[in-house]
């Protein structure tokens, strides 16, 4: 029997996306540009009830440029509009202004046919936890901020914030709760820090970074640890790399766990150059 373990502020938030999704025009999907298909939740066009969907793949800055100018096709083909960011340092917003404008211009040409005034087009944020919601909200806001305060209605309570002439940005964005597929997928997500420290070993997760980058980037692996070759096996290299910091146990073994934490922080911060973890569907057997 699988148990089906969801617990109380879970539900909350996946009711709250599903009530705030009733008064948008369209959502801004988050993901993390280094993995923009893990970081997707399936669940969310079903909880939004097909409304318009747009994907923001931010923190592209610590993805690899080519992969996400491939990965934005890919959407594309598909049918979804999606834009690349970079939300610390403001890039890809007016891309994002523009595919708001996109989206909008037939219901706003459907309002007109009907004699209605356009109003503006009403958006909310949702994604993974960590995957830059608040940065990206943030800038997308801008000094622009206006809180346009609650309106009567259906709306009552919410906070709208003006981005600009005929946008309107939901001022909470909606947390979503990763699906977990199998264990690369969570193992990426732990690298990613969109799941808590506890669900993954660092071990394991350094462990599947060194074999991503031995594959994908093994000058820059080797440079930046100094090690000696290549050719080891992930738990080998992360040995060698932990002898190389001079992090060991008493006794003189390498402190494993001390070096996986090191170099999971070398990654995340970027140390490790742009690296992005997820495969288009059509290289996955490349
Ligand atoms: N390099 C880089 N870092 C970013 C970017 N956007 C956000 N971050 C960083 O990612 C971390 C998470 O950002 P938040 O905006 O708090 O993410 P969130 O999705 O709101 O997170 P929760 O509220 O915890 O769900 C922070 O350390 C940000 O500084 C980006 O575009 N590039
Ligand atoms: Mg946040």
């Amino acid at each position: 029997m699988t148990v089906n373990w969801f617990p109380g502020h879970m539900l909350k938030a996946r009711r709250e996306i599903q009530e705030n999704a009733k008064v948008v025009d369209m959502v801004i999907e988050v993901v993390d540009a280094r993995a923009p298909l893990s970081t997707t939740n399936p669940d969310l066009p079903h909880l939004v009830r097909g409304k318009p969907i747009i994907k923001v793949l931010n923190k592209a800055d610590l993805a690899d440029e080519r992969e996400t100018r491939r990965f934005i096709s890919f959407f594309q083909k598909n049918g979804i509009g999606a834009v690349a960011a970079d939300s610390l340092r403001g890039k890809g917003l007016p891309d994002v202004v523009r595919a708001v404008e996109r989206v909008y211009a037939p219901l706003a040409k459907t309002l007109l046919e009907k004699r209605q005034r356009v109003r503006p087009a009403r958006i909310m944020i949702a994604g993974l936890p960590n995957v830059g919601k608040s940065s990206f909200l943030n800038s997308l806001a801008g000094k622009r901020v206006v809180k346009t305060g609650a309106v009567p209605g259906v709306t009552r309570g919410r906070q709208w914030i003006r981005i600009k002439e005929g946008i309107e940005l939901l001022d909470t964005p909606g947390v979503m709760w990763p699906k977990v597929e199998n264990d690369e997928q969570g193992t990426k997500l732990a690298l990613l820090a969109v799941v808590g420290e506890k669900a993954y070993e660092d071990e394991a997760v350094a462990c599947y970074l060194i074999s991503v980058l031995k594959h994908r980037k093994p000058e820059m692996l080797k440079e930046r640890y100094r090690l000696e070759s290549w050719d080891g096996e992930p738990g080998e290299l992360l040995e060698e790399i932990g002898g190389k910091r001079g992090f060991f146990l008493r006794g003189g073994t390498v402190d494993l766990n001390k070096t996986a934490r090191a170099v999971l922080e070398d990654f995340r911060k970027g140390g490790l150059g742009r690296l992005t973890l997820d495969r288009l569907p059509d290289e996955v057997n490349s």
